[in-house]
């Protein structure tokens, strides 16, 4: 007998969807909607509505709920058998908040199948739009949050991270200082994730600490709203959040609405939803301490499970709630592809396997060339002003900075990833440059560990899906464990594992004390 579980992600451009089935671990359906393809009328341009001020981003909850009708209303006509799904999780884009009015509540527990659900939300706002990730128009309120809360560090040690543009908190501060009576009719602030699980489960559902860590307001320790930090953002803003409880957790049966309109299982449990990256963490099949997985993207991402709670006292990493329990890291280095894309055409290199062939004709040396590759303003490091450094390395040595930028990216992951106490046991490779072995050895060496590549395009929803299977789990009273339930799901690409060369290894203990004197050095200048 066939056990399903769906699994939803919310994310910037699109929504997708993962069925499994626990009993043969297989996905036996996925899809995504784009927004802009799929509802033009919204007008948005990569999920994001078009503002005249260049850091401001925000896009439509209206859009986020058109969409689920349509992927739903797809998902009956491929034939999914939603009768039997047991339950549903979901993650959502970070960061992102919806504000919803006095007349949520009551809409949401009535939705009425014969209308889409646009038209049941209209009216439920007090803001038509929800700023998103993408918006870094909050400097001034992260800086007044910041004092408030007793400096930098003092923000990390209770909050999980330093005030971000991005960050929910500040977001809601520039809401109540820019439009106070929108805000004082707010009943109700979501994140993306909390919303969407509310539309699912036809009320208003908590917001998680894989998520709520993403907002400034959540004590990282405690898991519970941390009173100074709502004080610093902005007045009842404790009477306007929900509850936090744990993603996966059952909030109820699904809305009657799912049932009635496309044949879902009335039986099929509603969960509390959580981040996209604490879930893809679930996805990555992340679930130990030590498991580290680097995604080399546009921005190079570093996340992994940590035993503690430990906060980075430079404020640069964010420490959020891990679905499986404790906490994992995310550190965003912006100059990732992005950087290596600008080496490789400053080169005239044709593709990424001629890039790999250059690299590999030098050898690690521990003097060897030390290249800062800050062609864009950086996260880690914070840095404002960008540039190129170059240290004992030629610029017209093309092989010399193929492997001098590469090595950087490593050794800045190494340096920066090193608060977190936890050496990686093993780390998997995911994103585009994942596929060429020449990096992937570097990275083994560079870190001292073992890399294997895991390829899973839709980690974030198969994370929410496994993520769903453990709360109905839980709630029939079994004591399910995360690394048996993503067995077979997440899973290495076969035969792909790479092994650190000792000799390497020894090379680059060395040269990554250099690295560090040259960035500190151009840190400085
Ligand atoms: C994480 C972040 C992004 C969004 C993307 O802090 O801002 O990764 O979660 O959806």
């Amino acid at each position: 007998m066939a056990k399903l579980f769906l699994g939803l992600d919310s994310s910037t451009q699109s929504l997708s969807a993962v069925v499994i089935d626990l009993e043969t671990r297989a996905v036996v359906y996925e899809k995504s909607l784009n927004f802009d393809r799929v509802l033009p009328q919204f007008k948005t341009r990569h999920g994001v509505l078009p503002d005249r001020d260049p850091l401001v981003k925000h896009s439509l909850p209206l859009l986020w709920a058109a969409a689920l009708d349509r992927l739903f209303a797809g998902m009956k006509r491929d034939r999914v058998a939603l009768g039997e799904i047991l339950a549903v999780s979901g993650s959502g884009q970070q960061h992102g908040s919806v504000y919803l009015n006095n007349t949520a509540a009551g809409r949401l527990g009535k939705l009425d199948p014969a209308k889409s659900l646009e038209q049941n939300l209209r009216g439920v706002f007090s803001r038509a739009t929800a700023p998103i990730w993408m918006d870094s128009s909050t400097t001034q309120q992260c800086a007044e949050i910041r004092k408030q809360l007793g400096g930098l560090r003092a923000t990390a040690r209770a909050t999980g991270s330093d005030t971000f543009e991005r960050f929910t908190g500040p977001q809601i501060r520039k809401f109540y200082q820019t439009e106070p009576a929108a805000y004082r009719q707010t009943a109700h602030i979501a994140l993306v994730s909390s919303f969407m699980a509310s539309l699912l489960a036809g009320r208003i559902a908590p917001i998680d600490p894989g998520d709520g860590a993403g907002m400034n307001l959540m004590d990282i320790r405690r898991k519970t709203w941390h009173a100074g930090a709502l004080r610093a953002t902005a007045p009842q803003l404790g009477k306007k959040l929900p509850p936090l409880a744990a993603s996966g957790q059952v909030i109820g049966k699904v809305s009657a609405y799912f049932v009635k309109k496309y044949g879902l299982n009335p039986e099929a449990l509603a969960t509390v939803w959580t981040g996209d990256n604490p879930a893809s963490v679930i996805g990555l099949g992340l679930v130990r301490p030590g498991q580290v997985a680097i995604s080399l993207g546009t921005s190079d991402t570093f996340f992994g499970k940590m035993r503690q709670c430990r906060t980075d006292v430079q404020g640069e990493a964010h420490v959020f709630g891990s679905p499986a329990g404790g906490y994992m890291t995310l550190i965003c280095f912006k100059n990732g592809s992005l950087a290596r894309e600008r080496i490789r055409e400053h080169y005239g290199i044709e593709d990424w396997a001629a890039f790999g062939r250059l690299l590999a004709k030098t050898r690690p040396r521990k003097n060897g060339g030390i290249l800062l590759p800050w062609f864009e303003a950086e996260i880690v490091p914070r840095v404002n002003r960008p540039g190129l450094h170059r240290f004992d390395l030629e610029e017209d040595d093309a092989p010399a900075n193929c492997r001098a930028i590469f090595e950087a990216q490593m050794m800045s992951m190494r340096r920066h990833s090193q608060w977190m106490g936890v050496a990686p046991e093993c780390i998997y490779a995911t994103g585009g440059a994942s596929n060429d072995t020449t990096l992937l050895q570097v990275m083994a060496n560079v870190m001292d560990c073992p890399v294997r590549r895991i390829e899973i395009a839709k980690s974030a929803a198969l994370g929410a899906a496994v993520q769903a299977a453990h709360g109905w789990l839980v709630a029939a009273g079994e004591k399910p464990k995360w690394a048996s339930l993503t067995r077979g799901f997440a899973e290495p690409v076969p035969g792909s594992e790479i092994r650190p060369h000792k000799a390497a290894v020894r090379i680059y203990d060395k040269l990554i004390r250099k690295f560090g004197i040259c960035e500190r050095a151009a840190l400085a200048s």
